[in-house]
C-alpha cells in the first residue's frame, strides 16, 4: 500500500455501509432469557444506543463443549435459542430497525459430532475422510505425529481408529482440511445459504488458521510442553488463496466480512485487508489483549500496563491494516475489571468505564461493543471449578493444580482474572434499565460516541497520531484529516494532572466530567475528553 494512504481506514472508492458503523457483539446465552426471542425483543434497546450491525456469537446446533464454537449442523439452529424461523424474524426486525446481521462462521474446525466427521471416522475410504487432517497409522505406534499442543490443553492430535486427526483446540474440534476442494466448495455454498437468508456479513472465527502446512514438524516445545504452532500456520501463502476463492464465492454481496486474526502481526493483517484487493474486510488482532501474559502462558497475574497499551495500540492505529477495534469480548475478561483491579468508588467505576470507550471509539477502525461493556459490567465471579463452563478454564485448572503448579485457590483467583466465563455472566438488564432512565449513564456516553463517529468524518478517517504528554497516566492521540483535527486524551489514573491544551483545539466534543477539562487544562481522576478543531479553509 502507498505510504500516503496508511493510516486511513479504507480506501476503496466507494464508501462501504460498515466504514462509519459501530458494532454490538451479542453472546447468545448470555444476553437476554438465553434465546433469539429474547435478542429481538432487545432490538429497541440496541437502536436506540445507535449500533449499525450486531454481530452474533454461534447459534447453530452443538454439543455445547466450547459454548457453540463447535457446530455439529452448520444449516441450523440450536433448539435451546429457537428455530430457523425465529432466526429469519431477528433479521427482519434488525433490518426494520437499520441494524444488519453479522453471522460467527467457524471455518477452522467442526465439532466432533458433525457428521462429517462421524462418517469420516467410520469409513476411512468415506469421501468425508478427506474433509478432516489424519497422519499417523499402525506403525507409528501409540505416538502422536508431532509435539502440536490444542489451545485448550494437551496434544493437537487424538487418535479415532488407527490414525491421529488434528485438533488445534481441543479433541472435540477436528481441524476441517481446506487442502481438500470438496470441503472448501461445501463451505462456500453453506455461506451463501445464510446470506440467501439476508445475513450481511460474517465474523470468521480463527480465519488465519485455517491453512495448514502440508508437513508437520516439530516446533520448539513451550512450557506445557507442547509447541504452540499458530504462528507458523498463520504464515503459509494458501491462506491467500483460499481466501480469495472464498471471496469469489461471494461476490455480489455487499457484506461485511472480519476475521478473527489469530496469531497475525501487523504485515500479515495489513496485506489481507489491502484496499487494493481486500480478502477480508478489517481483522481482529490481539497484541493488545496479549501484553498482560496471553501470547505466553495465560495464567499469570500480570495487569495491562499503560505503556505498553499506548504503544501496541499506536503500532496497529499507524499500520495500515483495516481494524475491528474491541477492548472486550466474549474470550477476554472484561476490560474494566482487568484494568482497574480491585476496587473504586462506584461513581469513578462509571467514570473508568467511560474513558476506555472514549479512548478507544476516537480511534481507527470499526469498534465492537461486547455486550453489557455499554453498561459498564464487570467481571463475573466464580467461587470453584464446578461452577464454571469454560472448557479451557476447566482444563487449566485440572492440569495446573494436579501438576502441583498451583494450589485450588491460586487457580481459581487466577481464572477469575483472566478466565473468558469472567466476561461470559448474563447481560444486568435491571442495571440497564436504570442507566437508560439517568443522565450521564454510561450507555448515554456510549450513544454520545456512535453519535460522534457517525457525525464527523475525521473520526472515520483521521490518520492517528499518538500525543506524547510525558505522563505515564496519560493515553493521549490526535487524528487529522486535511480538514479536521482532534484532539482525545483520557486519564488512566485518580490522579488529577495538569495537562495544556493543544493549541487550536478550541471546541469540546465529549467529556465524562462536565466539559471540566476544556475549561481548566486539568485532567480529574479517570477524565476523559476530546476537542475538536476546523482546519482553516484554503481557498
Ligand atoms: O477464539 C480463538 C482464539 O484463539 C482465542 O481467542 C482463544 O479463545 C483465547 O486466546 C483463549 O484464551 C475463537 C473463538 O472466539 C473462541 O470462543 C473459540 O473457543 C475458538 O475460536 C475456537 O473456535
Amino acid at each position: 500500500m502507498a505510504e500516503s494512504e496508511k493510516g486511513t481506514l479504507n480506501t476503496r472508492k466507494t464508501p462501504q455501509w460498515w466504514e462509519n458503523a459501530v458494532i454490538y457483539q451479542i453472546y447468545p446465552q448470555a444476553f437476554c432469557n438465553g434465546d433469539i426471542a429474547g435478542i429481538i425483543s432487545k432490538l429497541d434497546y440496541l437502536a436506540n444506543l445507535g449500533v449499525d450491525a450486531v454481530w452474533l456469537c454461534p447459534l447453530y446446533p452443538s454439543p455445547g463443549r466450547d459454548n457453540g464454537y463447535d457446530i455439529s449442523d452448520y444449516d441450523g439452529i440450536a433448539p435451546k435459542f429457537g428455530t430457523m424461523d425465529d432466526f429469519k424474524r431477528l433479521v427482519k426486525e434488525a433490518h426494520v430497525r437499520n441494524i444488519r446481521v453479522i453471522i460467527d462462521l467457524v471455518l477452522n474446525h467442526t465439532s466432533n459430532q458433525h457428521p462429517w466427521f462421524s462418517e469420516a471416522c467410520a469409513d476411512a475410504n468415506s469421501p468425508k475422510r478427506g474433509y478432516y487432517i489424519w497422519r499417523g497409522g499402525q506403525k507409528n505406534g501409540a505416538k502422536p505425529p508431532n509435539n502440536w499442543g490444542a489451545l485448550f490443553g494437551g496434544s493437537a492430535w487424538s487418535k479415532a481408529g488407527e490414525q491421529y486427526y488434528l485438533g488445534l483446540f481441543s479433541p472435540y474440534q477436528p481441524d476441517l482440511n481446506w487442502a481438500n476442494s470438496a470441503l472448501r466448495r461445501e463451505l462456500y455454498a453453506m455461506a451463501r445459504r445464510w446470506l440467501a437468508l439476508g445475513v450481511d456479513g460474517f465474523r470468521l472465527d480463527v480465519i488465519t488458521l485455517i491453512a495448514k502446512p502440508g508437513d508437520f514438524p516439530d516446533g520448539e516445545t513451550g512450557e506445557n510442553g507442547y509447541y504452540d504452532p499458530r504462528g507458523r500456520i498463520a504464515a503459509n501463502p494458501l491462506l491467500f488463496e483460499y481466501l480469495r476463492e472464498f471471496r469469489q464465492a461471494l461476490a455480489g454481496y455487499d457484506i461485511v466480512t472480519v476475521g478473527e486474526a489469530s496469531a497475525a502481526d501487523l504485515e500479515l493483517a495489513d496485506k489481507l485487508t489491502d484496499p487494493s484487493e481486500p480478502l477480508l474486510d478489517m481483522v481482529f488482532s490481539f497484541e493488545h489483549m496479549d501484553i498482560d501474559g496471553g501470547e505466553t502462558f495465560k495464567w499469570n497475574d500480570r495487569a495491562i500496563a499503560l505503556p505498553a497499551l499506548r504503544r501496541v495500540m499506536a503500532k496497529w492505529q499507524t499500520g495500515g491494516a483495516a481494524l475491528g477495534l474491541f477492548w472486550n469480548n466474549h474470550d477476554q475478561p472484561r476490560m474494566l475489571s482487568r484494568m482497574l483491579r480491585g476496587e473504586a468508588a462506584p461513581g469513578l467505576k462509571e467514570r473508568f468505564a467511560k474513558t476506555l470507550a472514549c479512548c478507544l471509539h476516537l480511534m481507527r477502525g470499526v469498534p465492537f461493543i461486547y455486550q453489557g461493556e455499554e453498561i459498564g459490567m464487570e467481571n463475573g465471579r466464580f467461587g470453584g471449578v464446578e461452577e464454571l463452563r469454560d472448557v479451557e478454564a476447566i482444563n487449566a485448572f485440572y492440569e495446573h493444580t494436579k501438576s502441583g503448579r498451583f494450589t485450588e485457590a491460586e487457580m481459581m483467583r487466577l481464572i477469575n482474572l483472566k478466565g473468558r466465563d469472567t466476561a461470559r455472566t448474563p447481560v444486568d438488564w435491571g442495571f440497564a434499565e436504570e442507566q437508560l432512565q439517568r443522565d450521564g449513564s454510561v450507555f448515554s456516553f456510549y450513544r454520545e460516541l456512535i453519535q460522534l463517529r457517525h457525525k464527523y468524518d475525521v473520526v472515520v478517517n483521521g490518520r492517528y497520531a499518538p500525543y506524547d504528554t510525558g505522563e505515564g497516566n496519560i493515553f493521549a492521540y490526535t487524528r487529522e484529516t486535511d480538514e479536521e483535527q482532534l484532539f482525545v486524551c483520557c486519564n488512566f489514573s485518580e490522579e488529577e494532572i495538569a495537562l495544556p491544551i493543544p493549541n487550536g483545539f478550541a471546541v469540546p466534543l465529549i467529556s465524562n466530567n462536565s466539559g471540566r477539562y476544556a475549561q481548566t487544562g486539568v485532567l480529574a481522576g479517570f477524565e476523559c475528553a476530546a476537542l475538536y478543531a476546523a482546519k482553516p479553509s484554503v481557498a
